[in-house]
């Protein structure tokens, strides 16, 4: 990633702007100026330039830029972020610099996955440009008993996009523990947390975000069950502009880890789609049922058996037995 692209692209959301004015903000020479905005032209932005009112962005890529997203966010607290074409999955991508030793915070987009996976090793369908396919190679500060929050924390980032773009009450995210968000009782995002480490550099977490954004349709396999932005909002919806926005979320959660997470946790509860419902649980191959009652302070849910002993479970593949209708997000926090 270019930082001076990224100066020049957060001066240019601003408005048209003197290419004498840029380069001074950007602390580039002119010649300098031009050789960046012939970069930005090679990677797929129009930018005019015209005699006195300077420079401006007429038209921004389609495919994802990293200092496209960049530029879109408050807080620059990324070492890097790549965008490709294409690889097998941002997740084991992750995992492999992960394992040979890079440290983080660094993110890895993809046009489309070949291998897109969720959990247990299931398909996860990646078109090409229709979704987010990103993926977070973390190494955190905090102790390792916290990092199994990081999926919470990511499931409400990800709610409190969605809720940021697409404003219709009806349509509002829930969040089906532990690691999906709905709207309108479809899939819109999967979560995927996974864990690795190196000699030197120490554990780290691969944290790996699905969210469909532009699809206009699913394959037969998922039409029932799946839904795009695009679907919820009825038109396209900017990708970088999504994920700049998710990755400032991101931040603000992930500071939430250890102290602060009960407020991550009530605004969790009150976006949950499971909490108050009868559900069966799939916990690798053993089925129990019961009334999930509440979150317990790790996020791992509570779980009220028909003999009336209380189970608390960390992971597991949900089925509702008794589905709530959405009804909106909490006004505190929307
Ligand atoms: C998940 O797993 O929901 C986690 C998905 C994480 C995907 C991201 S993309 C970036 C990163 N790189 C990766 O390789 N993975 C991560 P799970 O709860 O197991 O749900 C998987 C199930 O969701 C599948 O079995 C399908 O039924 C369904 N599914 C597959 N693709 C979908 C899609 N695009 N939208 C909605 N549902 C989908």
């Amino acid at each position: 990633m270019t930082h001076a692209l990224v100066r020049i692209l957060k001066h240019l959301r601003q408005g048209p702007v003197p290419t004498g004015e840029l380069a001074a903000a950007t602390g580039l020479t002119q010649g300098e100026l031009r050789s960046h905005l012939e970069s930005l032209t090679q990677k797929g932005f129009d930018i005019a330039v015209h005699p006195l009112l300077g420079c401006e962005i007429r038209v921004s890529p389609e495919s994802l830029v990293a200092e496209d997203i960049a530029s879109r966010m408050k807080t620059h607290w990324l070492k890097d972020i790549s965008t490709l074409a294409v690889t097998p999955s941002t997740n084991s991508l992750a995992l492999e610099y992960g394992t040979r030793g890079e440290r983080g915070p660094l993110a890895f987009f993809a046009e489309a996955q070949t291998a897109g996976r969720g959990r247990f090793g299931r398909v996860w369908e990646s078109g090409e440009g229709e979704g987010l396919w990103m993926s977070l190679l973390l190494h955190l500060n905090e102790p390792i008993r916290f990092w199994p929050r990081i999926t919470t924390l990511a499931a409400l980032s990800v709610a409190k996009v969605i809720e940021s773009i697409q404003t219709d009450p009806r349509l509002f995210p829930q969040i089906k523990w532990p690691n999906d968000i709905l709207c309108g009782g479809k899939k819109v995002a999967g979560i995927l947390a996974e864990t690795g480490s190196h000699a030197q550099a120490g554990p780290f977490v691969v944290l790996g975000i699905g969210l469909n954004v532009n699809q206009k349709s699913f394959p037969p396999s998922l039409a029932h069950t799946a839904s795009s932005l695009r679907v919820l909002c009825g038109s396209r919806v900017d990708r970088a502009d999504l994920a700049g926005r998710l990755l400032e979320h991101l931040y603000q959660s992930l500071s939430k880890i250890e102290t602060g997470f009960d407020s991550i946790l009530a605004s969790v509860k009150a976006r949950s789609s499971v909490i108050g419902t009868t559900l069966s649980v799939n916990i690798g191959g053993e089925f129990v049922e019961g009334l999930a009652e509440d979150l317990d302070p790790d996020g791992c849910l509570r779980l009220r058996m028909e003999n009336g002993t209380l189970r608390t479970l960390s992971a597991g593949e949900v089925t509702l037995r008794s589905p709530r209708v959405a009804v909106g997000a909490p006004a505190e926090d929307r």
